[in-house]
Protein backbone atom coordinates (compact mmCIF):
# COMPACT_ATOMS: atom_id res chain seq x y z
CA UNK A 1 0.00 0.00 0.00
CA UNK A 2 1.31 3.13 -0.71
CA UNK A 3 2.22 5.50 2.08
CA UNK A 4 0.44 8.34 3.06
CA UNK A 5 1.33 12.08 4.02
CA UNK A 6 -0.74 14.44 6.39
CA UNK A 7 -2.13 17.24 4.27
CA UNK A 8 -1.23 20.40 6.11
CA UNK A 9 -3.23 21.63 8.75
CA UNK A 10 -3.91 25.07 7.37
CA UNK A 11 -4.84 26.98 4.26
CA UNK A 12 -2.74 30.09 2.93
CA UNK A 13 -4.27 33.51 3.28
CA UNK A 14 -1.30 35.21 1.83
CA UNK A 15 1.34 34.56 -0.39
CA UNK A 16 5.05 35.53 -1.23
CA UNK A 17 5.75 34.91 -4.88
CA UNK A 18 9.38 33.22 -5.39
CA UNK A 19 11.36 34.06 -8.56
CA UNK A 20 12.16 31.55 -11.10
CA UNK A 21 15.57 31.48 -12.51
CA UNK A 22 17.29 29.77 -15.78
CA UNK A 23 20.37 27.32 -15.11
CA UNK A 24 22.46 29.41 -17.13
CA UNK A 25 21.75 32.54 -14.69
CA UNK A 26 22.16 29.65 -11.72
CA UNK A 27 25.95 28.93 -12.53
CA UNK A 28 26.59 32.62 -13.14
CA UNK A 29 24.97 33.86 -9.65
CA UNK A 30 27.11 30.79 -8.00
CA UNK A 31 30.05 31.59 -9.20
CA UNK A 32 29.47 35.23 -8.58
CA UNK A 33 28.75 33.96 -5.01
CA UNK A 34 32.29 31.64 -4.97
CA UNK A 35 30.46 28.87 -4.94
CA UNK A 36 29.07 29.18 -1.54
CA UNK A 37 25.33 29.39 -1.59
CA UNK A 38 25.53 31.80 2.08
CA UNK A 39 26.77 34.46 -0.29
CA UNK A 40 23.99 34.32 -2.51
CA UNK A 41 21.14 36.89 -2.72
CA UNK A 42 18.02 34.92 -1.42
CA UNK A 43 15.47 36.41 -4.53
CA UNK A 44 17.85 34.08 -6.81
CA UNK A 45 16.91 30.91 -5.04
CA UNK A 46 13.58 29.38 -5.60
CA UNK A 47 13.40 26.83 -3.37
CA UNK A 48 15.14 28.09 0.22
CA UNK A 49 16.30 24.95 2.58
CA UNK A 50 19.46 26.93 4.21
CA UNK A 51 17.81 26.58 7.64
CA UNK A 52 14.58 26.34 9.65
CA UNK A 53 15.67 28.80 11.67
CA UNK A 54 13.59 31.72 11.52
CA UNK A 55 12.35 31.09 7.81
CA UNK A 56 8.61 29.80 8.86
CA UNK A 57 5.49 31.64 8.30
CA UNK A 58 3.71 33.04 11.59
CA UNK A 59 -0.20 32.01 12.06
CA UNK A 60 -2.98 34.46 11.60
CA UNK A 61 -3.05 34.48 15.72
CA UNK A 62 0.63 35.78 16.03
CA UNK A 63 0.32 38.70 13.53
CA UNK A 64 -3.17 39.93 14.99
CA UNK A 65 -0.88 39.60 18.32
CA UNK A 66 1.97 41.11 17.13
CA UNK A 67 -0.77 44.14 16.90
CA UNK A 68 -0.99 44.03 20.41
CA UNK A 69 2.87 44.51 21.76
CA UNK A 70 3.40 46.58 24.50
CA UNK A 71 6.95 48.31 24.14
CA UNK A 72 7.61 49.58 27.55
CA UNK A 73 11.35 49.19 28.04
CA UNK A 74 10.50 48.25 31.48
CA UNK A 75 7.46 45.81 32.88
CA UNK A 76 6.30 45.14 29.62
CA UNK A 77 2.61 43.59 29.74
CA UNK A 78 3.77 41.66 26.68
CA UNK A 79 6.78 40.29 28.97
CA UNK A 80 4.40 38.72 31.68
CA UNK A 81 2.21 36.70 28.78
CA UNK A 82 5.40 35.65 27.26
CA UNK A 83 6.94 34.38 30.88
CA UNK A 84 3.39 32.90 31.53
CA UNK A 85 3.59 30.84 28.65
CA UNK A 86 7.02 29.53 28.95
CA UNK A 87 6.53 28.90 32.85
CA UNK A 88 3.33 26.96 31.79
CA UNK A 89 4.97 24.65 28.85
CA UNK A 90 8.17 24.14 31.36
CA UNK A 91 7.27 24.22 34.89
CA UNK A 92 10.22 26.52 35.44
CA UNK A 93 10.31 29.70 38.21
CA UNK A 94 12.32 31.90 35.68
CA UNK A 95 12.24 33.16 32.71
CA UNK A 96 14.45 35.60 30.74
CA UNK A 97 14.20 36.62 26.45
CA UNK A 98 17.03 36.67 24.35
CA UNK A 99 16.99 38.14 21.10
CA UNK A 100 17.90 34.10 19.58
CA UNK A 101 19.38 31.03 21.10
CA UNK A 102 22.66 32.43 20.64
CA UNK A 103 21.78 34.89 22.92
CA UNK A 104 20.88 32.95 25.50
CA UNK A 105 23.35 31.16 25.27
CA UNK A 106 26.49 34.28 26.08
CA UNK A 107 24.38 35.21 28.83
CA UNK A 108 24.01 31.37 31.14
CA UNK A 109 26.66 29.29 29.55
CA UNK A 110 29.84 31.99 31.22
CA UNK A 111 27.91 32.05 34.55
CA UNK A 112 28.34 28.31 34.75
CA UNK A 113 32.42 28.05 33.86
CA UNK A 114 33.57 29.18 37.36
CA UNK A 115 36.94 28.48 36.26
CA UNK A 116 39.00 27.82 33.16
CA UNK A 117 39.38 24.45 31.17
CA UNK A 118 36.04 23.58 33.04
CA UNK A 119 33.66 21.33 30.56
CA UNK A 120 30.63 20.63 28.61
CA UNK A 121 29.64 17.37 27.95
CA UNK A 122 26.51 16.90 25.32
CA UNK A 123 24.99 14.60 22.70
CA UNK A 124 26.09 17.46 20.76
CA UNK A 125 27.08 20.89 20.74
CA UNK A 126 25.43 22.69 18.01
CA UNK A 127 28.37 25.00 16.32
CA UNK A 128 26.96 28.22 18.20
CA UNK A 129 26.87 26.33 21.49
CA UNK A 130 30.21 25.37 21.20
CA UNK A 131 31.37 28.85 20.32
CA UNK A 132 30.19 30.16 23.43
CA UNK A 133 31.65 27.60 25.16
CA UNK A 134 34.88 27.83 23.92
CA UNK A 135 34.56 31.81 24.40
CA UNK A 136 34.28 31.38 28.10
CA UNK A 137 36.86 29.62 28.58
CA UNK A 138 35.38 26.14 28.14
CA UNK A 139 35.65 23.16 26.19
CA UNK A 140 33.33 20.97 24.73
CA UNK A 141 33.00 17.44 24.20
CA UNK A 142 30.54 15.50 22.53
CA UNK A 143 29.10 12.30 23.81
CA UNK A 144 26.24 10.95 21.47
CA UNK A 145 25.78 7.11 20.60
CA UNK A 146 27.92 5.30 18.03
CA UNK A 147 24.45 4.63 15.77
CA UNK A 148 24.57 8.31 14.68
CA UNK A 149 27.30 7.75 12.71
CA UNK A 150 25.85 4.89 10.78
CA UNK A 151 23.45 6.64 8.82
CA UNK A 152 22.17 3.19 7.17
CA UNK A 153 20.28 1.83 10.37
CA UNK A 154 17.21 2.39 12.31
CA UNK A 155 17.92 3.56 15.39
CA UNK A 156 14.50 5.32 17.06
CA UNK A 157 16.82 8.16 19.00
CA UNK A 158 20.10 8.62 16.78
CA UNK A 159 20.43 11.73 19.47
CA UNK A 160 20.55 9.73 22.35
CA UNK A 161 23.49 10.34 24.96
CA UNK A 162 26.08 7.49 25.11
CA UNK A 163 25.54 6.62 28.85
CA UNK A 164 28.54 4.84 29.89
CA UNK A 165 30.92 7.26 27.67
CA UNK A 166 29.45 9.96 29.69
CA UNK A 167 30.26 8.89 33.01
CA UNK A 168 33.35 7.34 32.55
CA UNK A 169 34.19 11.31 30.62
CA UNK A 170 33.00 12.23 33.97
CA UNK A 171 35.17 10.05 36.00
CA UNK A 172 38.06 10.60 34.12
CA UNK A 173 37.72 14.74 33.68
CA UNK A 174 36.61 15.16 37.77
CA UNK A 175 33.09 15.96 38.63
CA UNK A 176 34.44 19.48 39.71
CA UNK A 177 35.76 20.05 36.12
CA UNK A 178 32.37 20.19 34.51
CA UNK A 179 30.46 22.99 33.93
CA UNK A 180 27.27 21.49 32.87
CA UNK A 181 25.60 18.75 30.63
CA UNK A 182 23.66 20.52 27.66
CA UNK A 183 20.95 18.06 26.23
CA UNK A 184 20.42 18.96 22.23
CA UNK A 185 17.09 18.30 21.49
CA UNK A 186 16.56 17.10 18.74
CA UNK A 187 19.99 16.18 17.76
CA UNK A 188 20.49 19.48 15.19
CA UNK A 189 23.65 18.32 13.40
CA UNK A 190 23.60 14.58 13.01
CA UNK A 191 20.39 15.10 11.53
CA UNK A 192 17.86 16.58 13.72
CA UNK A 193 17.55 13.50 15.56
CA UNK A 194 15.37 12.72 18.52
CA UNK A 195 16.87 11.67 22.44
CA UNK A 196 14.46 9.25 24.11
CA UNK A 197 12.87 10.29 27.91
CA UNK A 198 14.53 7.58 29.33
CA UNK A 199 18.09 8.76 27.91
CA UNK A 200 17.31 12.04 29.50
CA UNK A 201 15.89 10.52 32.77
CA UNK A 202 19.38 8.39 32.91
CA UNK A 203 21.54 11.61 32.03
CA UNK A 204 19.57 13.42 35.00
CA UNK A 205 20.51 10.56 37.36
CA UNK A 206 23.84 10.93 36.73
CA UNK A 207 24.00 14.57 36.82
CA UNK A 208 22.59 14.29 40.39
CA UNK A 209 25.20 11.80 41.23
CA UNK A 210 28.32 13.57 40.74
CA UNK A 211 26.40 17.37 41.36
CA UNK A 212 26.18 18.39 37.92
CA UNK A 213 23.83 20.99 36.45
CA UNK A 214 21.80 19.95 32.94
CA UNK A 215 20.98 22.36 30.44
CA UNK A 216 18.35 21.74 27.82
CA UNK A 217 19.08 23.10 24.78
CA UNK A 218 15.61 23.13 23.38
CA UNK A 219 15.50 24.78 20.27
CA UNK A 220 13.02 21.54 18.89
CA UNK A 221 11.87 20.29 21.92
CA UNK A 222 8.61 19.83 20.65
CA UNK A 223 9.69 17.69 17.46
CA UNK A 224 11.82 15.93 19.99
CA UNK A 225 8.62 15.60 22.18
CA UNK A 226 6.28 14.15 18.86
CA UNK A 227 8.66 11.63 18.30
CA UNK A 228 8.91 10.39 21.98
CA UNK A 229 5.26 10.00 21.61
CA UNK A 230 5.44 8.41 18.21
CA UNK A 231 8.36 5.91 19.54
CA UNK A 232 8.36 5.08 23.05
CA UNK A 233 6.71 2.80 24.70
CA UNK A 234 4.53 4.72 27.18
CA UNK A 235 3.72 8.05 25.81
CA UNK A 236 1.33 7.34 23.10
CA UNK A 237 -1.59 8.77 24.88
CA UNK A 238 0.09 11.37 26.76
CA UNK A 239 -0.22 15.04 25.37
CA UNK A 240 2.61 16.51 23.97
CA UNK A 241 2.80 19.38 26.96
CA UNK A 242 2.95 16.32 29.10
CA UNK A 243 5.81 15.31 27.31
CA UNK A 244 7.26 18.74 27.55
CA UNK A 245 7.04 18.98 31.22
CA UNK A 246 8.85 15.24 31.67
CA UNK A 247 11.81 16.31 29.68
CA UNK A 248 11.85 19.69 31.11
CA UNK A 249 11.82 17.95 34.72
CA UNK A 250 14.85 16.55 33.58
CA UNK A 251 16.79 19.93 33.12
CA UNK A 252 17.72 22.57 35.05
CA UNK A 253 18.02 25.29 32.56
CA UNK A 254 16.30 25.50 29.25
CA UNK A 255 18.39 27.34 26.32
CA UNK A 256 16.01 28.45 23.22
CA UNK A 257 16.24 29.48 20.06
CA UNK A 258 12.31 30.49 19.67
CA UNK A 259 13.31 30.63 15.65
CA UNK A 260 12.55 27.15 15.61
CA UNK A 261 9.55 25.12 17.97
CA UNK A 262 8.69 29.30 19.05
CA UNK A 263 7.89 29.55 15.33
CA UNK A 264 9.20 33.08 15.14
CA UNK A 265 11.00 34.72 12.84
CA UNK A 266 13.15 36.10 15.53
CA UNK A 267 13.42 34.76 19.74
CA UNK A 268 15.19 33.36 22.22
CA UNK A 269 14.56 32.52 25.68
CA UNK A 270 16.02 31.26 29.37
CA UNK A 271 14.34 29.99 31.67
CA UNK A 272 15.49 28.17 34.46
CA UNK A 273 14.24 25.38 37.11
CA UNK A 274 14.59 27.08 40.65
CA UNK A 275 18.42 28.34 40.90
CA UNK A 276 17.75 31.77 42.08
CA UNK A 277 21.08 32.41 42.38
CA UNK A 278 21.80 31.72 39.25
CA UNK A 279 18.85 33.64 38.06
CA UNK A 280 20.06 36.83 39.10
CA UNK A 281 23.38 36.82 38.05
CA UNK A 282 21.54 36.18 34.50
CA UNK A 283 19.39 39.14 34.81
CA UNK A 284 22.67 41.18 35.80
CA UNK A 285 24.66 39.89 32.47
CA UNK A 286 21.91 40.18 30.31
CA UNK A 287 21.39 44.14 30.57
CA UNK A 288 24.72 45.05 28.73
CA UNK A 289 24.71 42.02 26.09
CA UNK A 290 20.81 41.55 25.43
CA UNK A 291 19.02 44.66 27.12
CA UNK A 292 16.80 44.67 30.05
CA UNK A 293 15.27 41.37 31.31
CA UNK A 294 11.84 42.10 30.59
CA UNK A 295 12.70 42.80 26.67
CA UNK A 296 15.87 40.83 26.80
CA UNK A 297 16.51 42.03 22.86
CA UNK A 298 13.08 41.57 21.53
CA UNK A 299 10.41 44.15 21.02
CA UNK A 300 7.05 43.67 22.77
CA UNK A 301 5.29 43.10 19.87
CA UNK A 302 7.72 39.97 19.19
CA UNK A 303 7.16 38.82 22.93
CA UNK A 304 3.59 38.83 21.68
CA UNK A 305 4.18 36.34 18.56
CA UNK A 306 6.74 34.00 20.59
CA UNK A 307 3.51 33.63 23.15
CA UNK A 308 1.17 32.84 20.20
CA UNK A 309 3.76 30.07 18.58
CA UNK A 310 4.69 28.72 21.31
CA UNK A 311 1.48 27.48 22.11
CA UNK A 312 0.59 26.48 18.58
CA UNK A 313 4.32 24.88 18.29
CA UNK A 314 2.11 22.38 20.64
CA UNK A 315 -0.59 20.97 18.58
CA UNK A 316 0.14 17.38 17.38
CA UNK A 317 -1.36 18.10 13.81
CA UNK A 318 1.03 20.77 13.24
CA UNK A 319 3.24 18.31 14.23
CA UNK A 320 2.41 15.90 12.54
CA UNK A 321 2.82 17.34 9.14
CA UNK A 322 5.45 18.73 10.12
CA UNK A 323 7.37 15.89 10.92
CA UNK A 324 5.59 14.28 7.48
CA UNK A 325 7.22 16.79 5.18
CA UNK A 326 10.23 15.91 6.32
CA UNK A 327 9.33 12.26 5.89
CA UNK A 328 7.82 12.76 2.87
CA UNK A 329 11.31 14.23 1.15
CA UNK A 330 13.30 10.91 2.66
CA UNK A 331 11.32 8.57 1.62
CA UNK A 332 11.42 10.10 -2.27
CA UNK A 333 15.66 10.59 -2.08
CA UNK A 334 16.15 7.17 -0.88
CA UNK A 335 13.28 5.46 -3.44
CA UNK A 336 15.85 7.78 -6.07
CA UNK A 337 18.59 5.45 -4.49
CA UNK A 338 20.04 9.01 -2.66
CA UNK A 339 21.72 7.96 0.55
CA UNK A 340 20.51 9.60 3.39
CA UNK A 341 20.77 10.02 7.47
CA UNK A 342 18.03 7.30 7.85
CA UNK A 343 15.71 7.32 9.83
CA UNK A 344 14.48 11.27 8.69
CA UNK A 345 14.83 13.50 11.45
CA UNK A 346 12.54 16.50 12.33
CA UNK A 347 13.23 19.14 10.36
CA UNK A 348 15.25 18.28 7.76
CA UNK A 349 16.67 15.20 5.38
CA UNK A 350 20.33 15.04 5.73
CA UNK A 351 21.87 13.53 2.89
CA UNK A 352 24.97 11.33 3.28
CA UNK A 353 27.74 12.97 0.76
CA UNK A 354 30.52 10.54 1.91
CA UNK A 355 28.69 7.90 -0.22
CA UNK A 356 27.46 10.14 -3.16
CA UNK A 357 30.98 11.43 -3.92
CA UNK A 358 33.54 9.12 -2.82
CA UNK A 359 36.08 10.49 -5.45
CA UNK A 360 36.28 13.96 -3.51
CA UNK A 361 38.42 13.88 0.03
CA UNK A 362 37.28 15.99 2.86
CA UNK A 363 38.97 18.75 2.35
CA UNK A 364 37.52 19.46 -0.75
CA UNK A 365 34.31 19.23 0.72
CA UNK A 366 32.28 16.86 -0.98
CA UNK A 367 28.85 18.05 0.59
CA UNK A 368 29.35 21.49 -0.77
CA UNK A 369 30.16 20.43 -3.97
CA UNK A 370 26.62 18.30 -3.61
CA UNK A 371 24.81 21.54 -2.78
CA UNK A 372 26.28 23.96 -5.18
CA UNK A 373 25.19 20.99 -8.07
CA UNK A 374 21.77 20.94 -6.55
CA UNK A 375 21.31 24.86 -6.79
CA UNK A 376 22.63 24.88 -10.70
CA UNK A 377 19.90 22.26 -10.94
CA UNK A 378 16.57 23.54 -9.79
CA UNK A 379 17.45 26.99 -7.78
CA UNK A 380 17.40 24.53 -4.31
CA UNK A 381 19.58 26.15 -1.62
CA UNK A 382 20.54 23.92 0.74
CA UNK A 383 23.72 23.60 3.60
CA UNK A 384 26.73 21.78 4.22
CA UNK A 385 26.88 20.20 7.30
CA UNK A 386 30.57 18.58 7.50
CA UNK A 387 34.35 19.27 6.73
CA UNK A 388 33.51 22.81 5.76
CA UNK A 389 31.79 23.53 8.73
CA UNK A 390 34.27 22.07 11.12
CA UNK A 391 37.07 24.05 10.40
CA UNK A 392 40.57 23.45 11.18
CA UNK A 393 42.79 22.67 13.94
CA UNK A 394 43.47 25.77 15.90
CA UNK A 395 47.08 24.45 16.77
CA UNK A 396 47.99 22.45 13.88
CA UNK A 397 45.71 24.54 11.27
CA UNK A 398 45.29 21.68 9.17
CA UNK A 399 41.36 21.03 8.20
CA UNK A 400 39.57 18.44 10.48
CA UNK A 401 37.61 15.72 8.70
CA UNK A 402 33.89 15.15 10.04
CA UNK A 403 32.57 12.06 10.55
CA UNK A 404 30.04 12.73 7.98
CA UNK A 405 29.96 14.48 5.27
CA UNK A 406 26.53 16.04 5.18
CA UNK A 407 24.02 18.61 2.67
CA UNK A 408 21.24 19.65 4.67
CA UNK A 409 17.89 20.36 3.11
CA UNK A 410 16.22 21.55 5.91
CA UNK A 411 12.51 22.24 6.00
CA UNK A 412 11.22 25.60 6.86
CA UNK A 413 7.65 25.40 9.32
CA UNK A 414 4.66 26.25 7.33
CA UNK A 415 6.09 27.51 4.35
CA UNK A 416 6.41 24.78 1.40
CA UNK A 417 4.26 22.38 -0.24
CA UNK A 418 4.87 18.79 -1.17
CA UNK A 419 5.05 19.90 -4.58
CA UNK A 420 8.02 22.33 -3.94
CA UNK A 421 9.69 19.05 -1.73
CA UNK A 422 9.08 17.73 -5.05
CA UNK A 423 11.11 19.35 -6.96
CA UNK A 424 13.87 19.41 -4.02
CA UNK A 425 13.94 15.48 -4.57
CA UNK A 426 13.93 15.69 -8.63
CA UNK A 427 16.75 18.06 -8.40
CA UNK A 428 18.73 15.96 -5.91
CA UNK A 429 18.13 13.08 -7.56
CA UNK A 430 19.01 14.40 -10.98
CA UNK A 431 22.59 15.43 -9.48
CA UNK A 432 22.93 11.82 -7.64
CA UNK A 433 22.83 9.92 -10.92
CA UNK A 434 25.68 11.90 -12.41
CA UNK A 435 27.90 11.91 -8.75
CA UNK A 436 31.00 11.27 -10.92
CA UNK A 437 30.70 14.45 -12.89
CA UNK A 438 31.23 16.17 -9.29
CA UNK A 439 34.44 18.03 -8.70
CA UNK A 440 35.95 18.92 -5.31
CA UNK A 441 36.18 22.41 -4.50
CA UNK A 442 39.43 24.51 -2.99
CA UNK A 443 39.71 28.20 -0.88
CA UNK A 444 39.28 31.58 -2.88
CA UNK A 445 39.23 33.09 0.49
CA UNK A 446 39.13 32.00 4.06
CA UNK A 447 37.80 33.92 6.81
CA UNK A 448 40.11 32.97 10.01
CA UNK A 449 36.67 32.03 12.29
CA UNK A 450 33.54 30.08 10.87
CA UNK A 451 34.74 30.16 7.71
CA UNK A 452 31.74 28.21 5.96
CA UNK A 453 29.50 31.47 6.06
CA UNK A 454 31.46 34.38 4.30
CA UNK A 455 34.52 31.54 2.29
CA UNK A 456 34.79 32.11 -1.06
CA UNK A 457 35.28 28.69 -3.39
CA UNK A 458 36.31 27.47 -6.88
CA UNK A 459 35.86 24.24 -8.17
CA UNK A 460 39.21 22.21 -8.90
CA UNK A 461 39.36 21.88 -12.30
O1 LIG B 1 20.40 30.66 15.61
P1 LIG B 1 20.13 30.92 17.06
O2 LIG B 1 21.15 31.81 17.67
O3 LIG B 1 18.75 31.39 17.33
O4 LIG B 1 20.21 29.50 17.82
C1 LIG B 1 21.38 28.79 17.94
C2 LIG B 1 21.09 27.32 18.00
C3 LIG B 1 21.21 26.66 19.19
N1 LIG B 1 20.95 25.32 19.28
C4 LIG B 1 20.54 24.59 18.22
C5 LIG B 1 20.28 23.14 18.39
C6 LIG B 1 20.41 25.19 16.98
O5 LIG B 1 20.00 24.46 15.94
C7 LIG B 1 20.69 26.60 16.83
C8 LIG B 1 20.61 27.26 15.59
N2 LIG B 1 20.45 26.59 14.47
C9 LIG B 1 20.53 27.06 13.22
C10 LIG B 1 20.79 28.49 12.89
C11 LIG B 1 20.36 26.11 12.14
O6 LIG B 1 20.39 26.49 10.96
O7 LIG B 1 20.20 24.92 12.44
Amino acid sequence: MEKKYVAPPYRIKMVEPIKMTTKEERIEKLKNAGYNPFSLRSEDVYIDLLTDSGTGAMSQFQWGALMQGDEAYAGSRSFFRFEGVVKDITNYQYVIPAHQGRGAEQVVLPQLITKKGMYFFSNMHFDTTRAHVELAGGRAVDVVIDECFDTVNFHPFKGNFDIEKLEKEIIEKGPENIAGIIMTITNNSAGGQPVSMENLRTVKEIAVKYNIKTIIDGARYAENAFFIKEREEGYQNKSIKEIAHEMFSYADILLMSAKKDGLVNMGGIIAIKDDFDLYQKCRTYIVPMEGFPTYGGLAGRDLEALAVGLEEALDEDYLRHRIDQARYLGDKLIAGGVPIQYPVGGHAVFVDCKKICPHIPFNEFPAQAVCNEVYIEAGVRAVEVGSFLLGRNPDTLENLESQLEFMRLTIPRRTYTYAHLDVVADAVISVYNRRETLVGLDFEYEPPVLRHFTARLKPIK
